[in-house]
Order: structure tokens, then sequence, then C-alpha cells
């Protein structure tokens, strides 16, 4: 949570919202990177997470398509969700002395010593998606994604709309995302918030799918085996709902019925789910941030100022918003 107290703070020092054109007033320094590109020429060096899901999916192809129309050459990895895969690339990156380092990490914890090495090489770094608990904000120049804690809230708040008029005690599993990552620990705090605010909520499962569909359809399997009362599924993504789904149905229950199902991401095949009612409401986590990070990226090599936080703008789905929004829904 010191990561979310911190933003917090940043969020009223200068944080710029994706859609906003510049700078903002925020952190970061003015020093120009050592990297600077003497050939015009940027380097980048990305660390992915991995391929676990639609929304990284399509993450990859926003930030692989952006950086060849910014003219900067990308360098990427894909670290099938582990951490020292992440750190490896990330220390190459830095031997191959790149003009730019970006990722998005795999979990909150355990950069301090790598981002140290980059700062040790004047290779600036920039966080996209996922946010790191490293108590030095130098380490960094900006952190560029969502507010994970309110797309909790959000979460809550619909379920609190929905079950408004009754008193009955409402059973909830939750499938949370990575163990240890940003937006399972976030959406997991955000949502607890809100309903905690209820007694008549009650979270009697809940357990890490991973953000993959496999381990979702596994997990809730097990979900529905040990609780024959489940009113409301809480999903960490899509993927794990759409997993879930699966497993609801294979139990011989109607999903969005029987069970409430709530997502966060509203990725294509979640969209559809929730147009078809097998899940309920979606808090969209927009993946298209390549367009802003290549600009970021431009402007810290430049050794310009950059907002310490830069905030992507999202909104929610319900079945009826789906139904509209899907012919012409980007990823
Ligand atoms: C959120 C992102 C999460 C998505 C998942 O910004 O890190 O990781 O919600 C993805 O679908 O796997």
């Amino acid at each position: 949570m010191i990561v979310f107290k911190r933003m917090s703070a940043l969020l009223l020092a200068g944080v710029t919202i994706m859609a906003a054109a510049g700078c903002g007033s925020g952190g970061g320094d003015t020093t120009a990177s050592a990297g600077g590109a003497d050939d015009g020429k940027i380097t980048m060096g990305f660390a992915q997470v991995g391929a676990e899901s639609g929304w990284r999916t399509a993450n990859t192809k926003s930030i692989q398509e952006s950086a060849k129309a910014a003219g900067i050459e990308l360098k990427f990895s894909d670290a099938q969700q582990k951490q020292e895969n992440q750190i490896k690339a990330i220390r190459s990156y830095i031997q191959q002395k790149v003009d730019v380092i970006a990722f998005s990490p795999v979990v909150e914890s355990g950069w301090d010593n790598v981002l140290k090495e980059a700062q040790t090489a004047k290779i600036p770094v920039i966080l996209t998606d996922r946010a790191v608990d490293s108590a030095d904000t130098s380490l960094y120049k900006t952190f560029l994604g969502s507010d994970f804690v309110e797309e909790g809230r959000k979460a809550g708040k619909w379920l609190v709309e929905e079950y408004k008029d009754s008193t009955d005690t409402v059973n909830i599993v939750e499938l949370q995302g990575t163990t240890g990552s940003a937006p399972a620990n976030d959406r997991k705090a955000g949502f607890a918030e809100v309903i905690g605010a209820e007694s008549k909520f009650k979270v009697i499962a809940s357990q890490t799918g991973d953000f993959t569909r496999a381990k979702g359809k596994e997990v809730m399997e097990a979900f529905l085996k040990s609780n024959p009362d489940i009113d409301v599924l809480y999903a960490h993504n899509d993927d794990m709902g759409l997993g879930a789904i699966e497993a609801i149905e294979g139990a011989g229950k109607v999903p969005g019925k029987d069970i409430k199902i709530i997502t966060v991401d509203a990725v294509k095949d979640g969209m559809q789910a929730l147009a078809d009612g097998k899940i309920n409401f979606i808090v969209e986590c927009s993946p298209i941030l390549g367009p802003q990070l290549m600009d970021l990226a431009k402007k810290v090599v430049a050794g310009e100022q950059v907002p310490a936080r830069v905030l992507t703008e999202e909104t929610t789905f319900t079945p009826e918003q789906a139904k509209a929004a899907l012919p012409t829904r980007p990823y």
C-alpha cells in the first residue's frame, strides 16, 4: 500500500491524464540521460511480462506498433511471467547501452538492485502498466498505467448497487491476478475497501488464477466443489473470468445468472461474454500504452521533464454498452 499512498501524493503533485498533451509539472529530473542518441535514432529496451492474457497481447501489439511509428528501435523480450527473466533482460539492455529501458514489472518487489544498475549506467527507466514498491522513486523517470485500486473500487461499487435492495448474505469468490503483482494487490484492496462497508458481502474464497484462462478455470472448479452457494465471482481479469465461465457451465450452472460475474480489462473476448450476458460488468483497463510510452521515451532521452505519474483513462461497461462498443473495439 506504500506505492498507493505515494501515488496519491503524486496524483496531487503532477499527474497527466493520458489524453492530455505535453508534459505535466510532476517529478522526474531534467538532466539529460547519458544514453542520448547521437545518431538521432533512439533505441529502447522493453522487458515485457509475458503473453498470459488477451490484455498482454494487445499491450505488446501497441508497444511494437508505436515504436515503429515513432522511429524508435525496439529490443523486446518476453519474460514468460518470471521476474528473473525480466531482470536478465534489463541487464542485457544495460550491457547493450540502449538509450532508454521500459518494462512492466511482473511483481511489485525486488527491483532496486537492477534499477540501480541502470541508474549507474545513466540509462533512464520508464515503468509501464504495473508499478514497483521501491522506496527510491529516483530509480525510474515515470510510471504510465492505470489506477488499479480505483478499478477495484469500480467493481465493488457496481456490486453494492446491484444488491442495494437485498439484505441476504452475498457469497463472493475472488480470482486474484499474479501473486505479488500491483494489479492483483490493488484490485483486491479497492474492491475490499468498497464492499467492506456492508456486512452482507462475504468473500468466502480468494485465490490466484495468475491472470490466465486455464488457471482461472482450474481454481473456479475447486471453488465450486467446496462452496455450493456462490453468488458472485470477482475476477481480476477477463481471461480468468472466461476460464471460470467454462467451469461454471461444466457444473451445470448459468454464468451471469446463477453466479454474477465481474471482471477487469474489457478485451474483445470479455466484451463478447458481457454482451452475451455471461459476464455482468467489466471495468476497463487500457492496454493501449504504446503511443504515450514512445512520447515519454523521446522526452526522457532528450532530458526533458516528464510527469512522475501518467494515468491512463478508462471506463466501465454493462452488457448494453458492450453490444454498442464491440463493432469498433480495437482490442
Ligand atoms: C493490468 C495488467 C494485467 C491485466 C491482465 O494493467 O498488468 O496483466 O489486467 C494482464 O489481463 O495479464
